[in-house]
């Protein structure tokens, strides 16, 4: 399932086969593989850079929605030969929507490409791995000639109660005109508009409900409500899409991020979307695991560095009560790189469908973009100040920021509603942490953030798991992380002008081959746990820096 809950009653999916076939030019013989899985989980394929077919048949008739969750990280969708649709990045979903599709067996193709090349602005070798593979959930629906594409819920406080401003956008497979109603439901309360559509047209419906009665989202009381639209022609119900919402604010005042009103101190995790032995392709109850860990030491936050996570993770925190801070991929690019052709259109295609894809999550507190991507230059900031703009004109319900290079030049502090930087001193240099928290106070005011709120968005310090070194002095030991993290995390916490911070990182991550040589293991090793989430002597500490 791509979702924890029914995400339809009327629209019906086909049965998708748990293993495919998979053909690798370097493999003797195609095997049978399970979807999702990251290829790389092969033992053969472990260091596999290349093209791949994946193969299933199945039955189905009609128009027929194939609903990708994530292929990593470029991939070509053909049924019985004739191309559907190509898509671009690992980290968000798309659709290939076939028309007419004759009964009977079918055979769906998934051409898969992970190499990196010029063509690749976002998914380039990297302190983190990019895996190949189907490696998020497919779906297959049967459509009639209409049907909902998408559907997004804004909680809007009114008043002393609330409202929800609902938004369905309706799409025509048909080649006539098309008459029909929309009935859209939040929070239990109802209102139907009549729908009239051209062939092959698109239609945005929007409306705002009152809802009386509803209790608000908060950490410790997480409420979800349900969302839908369902179409009806002639008095028969033909689709629908459900959703869950929550009924929330969040606001930027001063120094200060409000949540409900209230100001909120960010005591949170960097996780990448990873677990040993899955690589990428996370099972569901692996994300539940991470966020009782997460939980478990005290943390009311996770930051999805550097790209959407898989929206099952998402539902998971709503429900959990985590916050989150979803960002689009992209991380340290240089600005060779962001001057490539490609680069751009990649960007702002992820943004866009991030946005689109994870809007209704009341868990998503603040949306982020491009991690550390040359901010220290002109042509770099002109790249955040255009994102900045999309996203604000996506989605004017939430703030957003950007997670900076230390070495920034503030450039681009103006133009964020949060600023936050990255930090590492006492691991990659030796300075007091609250000397350089000070000091980017400054730099931030001079350079025209003024009195925004600070996060401080990655701190943290490596420890090769079972290290140990008793006098507590050797860099990679479990000890000396602790005595890192201790000094670090206190200073954050305890100081006035920061609304938080982002830990370096919740778990252990593999890197490209490239990073081996800073990188033991051929991980990133600043994990309070290892990647199969062993904790590390640094659990306990956050969990007492937390509870304080
Ligand atoms: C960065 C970066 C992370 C990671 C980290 C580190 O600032 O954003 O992805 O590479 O540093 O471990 O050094």
């Amino acid at each position: 399932m791509e979702r924890l809950f029914p995400t339809h009653h009327v629209r019906k999916a086909q049965a998708v086969p748990a293993l495919w076939t998979l053909t690798v030019p370097c493999l003797p013989a195609p095997v049978r593989v399970p979807v999702p899985s990251a290829w790389e989980m092969i033992p053969a394929l472990h260091n596999y850079r290349g093209c791949a077919v994946y193969e299933t048949q199945l039955a189905c008739q009609g128009h027929t929605r194939f609903h990708f969750g994530g292929v990593s990280f470029r991939a070509r969708v053909l049924l019985d030969g004739q191309e559907l649709t190509t898509h671009y990045g690992a980290y968000t979903a798309f659709e290939a929507v076939a028309r007419d599709v004759p009964a009977g067996m079918h055979c769906l193709r998934v051409e898969v490409d992970n190499r990196f090349g010029e063509d690749s602005a976002l998914h380039i070798p990297n302190d983190y791995y990019s895996y190949g593979g189907i490696t998020r959930p497919v779906t297959v629906e049967s459509l009639n000639d209409v049907y909902v594409k998408q559907l997004h819920v804004t909680p809007i406080r009114h008043g002393e109660g609330w409202q929800a401003e609902v938004e369905a956008i309706l799409c025509s497979l048909s080649d006539q005109p098309i008459a029909c109603e929309v009935v859209l439901t939040a929070a239990g309360q109802t209102v139907t508009v009549p729908v009239s559509l051209a062939p092959g047209e698109e239609v945005a419906v929007t409306r705002v409900i009152d809802c009386p009665g509803v209790l608000p989202w908060e950490m410790d009381t997480p409420v979800l409500y349900d969302v839908s639209a369902e179409l009806t022609m002639n008095g028969v119900a033909v689709d629908d899409l459900l959703d869950r919402f929550g009924f929330r604010t969040v606001a930027v005042q001063g120094r200060d991020i409000l949540f409900n009103g209230r100001k909120i101190r960010i005591k949170g995790f960097n996780r990448h979307e990873e677990y040993g032995a899955f690589g990428c392709a996370v099972p569901v109850e692996s994300m539940a695991h991470d966020i009782l860990l997460m939980k478990e030491m005290g943390a009311n936050a996770v930051r999805t560095c550097h790209y959407p996570n898989d929206p099952r993770f998402l539902d998971l925190c709503d429900e959990m009560g985590l916050l989150v801070w979803e960002e689009s991929h992209a991380r340290g690019l240089s600005i060779a790189t962001m001057r490539l052709p490609c680069f751009m259109p990649q960007n702002l295609l992820c943004t866009r469908e991030m946005v689109a894809q994870h809007y209704n999550h009341p868990a998503i507190f603040i949306w982020g973009c491009l991690n550390e991507c040359s901010d220290d230059t002109d042509d770099g900031a002109a790249c955040y100040r255009e994102t900045f703009r999309l996203l604000h004109a996506l989605d004017a319900s939430r703030p957003m920021t950007a997670a900076l290079l230390e070495r920034a030049g503030g450039k681009v502090f103006a133009d964020s509603d949060v600023v936050s930087v990255n930090l590492y001193p006492q691991w990659y240099y030796n300075a007091p942490v609250k000397e350089g928290i000070d000091k980017k106070l400054c730099e931030i005011e001079a350079g025209g953030g003024g009195e925004k709120p600070l996060i401080i968005s990655e701190i943290g310090a490596g420890a090769v798991y079972g290290y140990h070194d008793p006098l507590g002095e050797a860099k990679w030991s479990e000890e000396r992380q602790c005595t890192i993290l201790r000094e670090q995390i206190e200073a954050v916490l305890t100081h006035p002008k920061c609304s938080g911070v982002f830990i370096w990182q919740f778990a252990d991550v593999r890197v490209d081959e490239g990073w081996a040589m800073s990188r033991p293991r051929t991980h990133n090793n600043k994990g309070v746990v290892n990647e199969y989430r062993q904790p590390k002597l640094s659990f306990r500490l956050v969990q007492e820096l937390f509870h304080r």
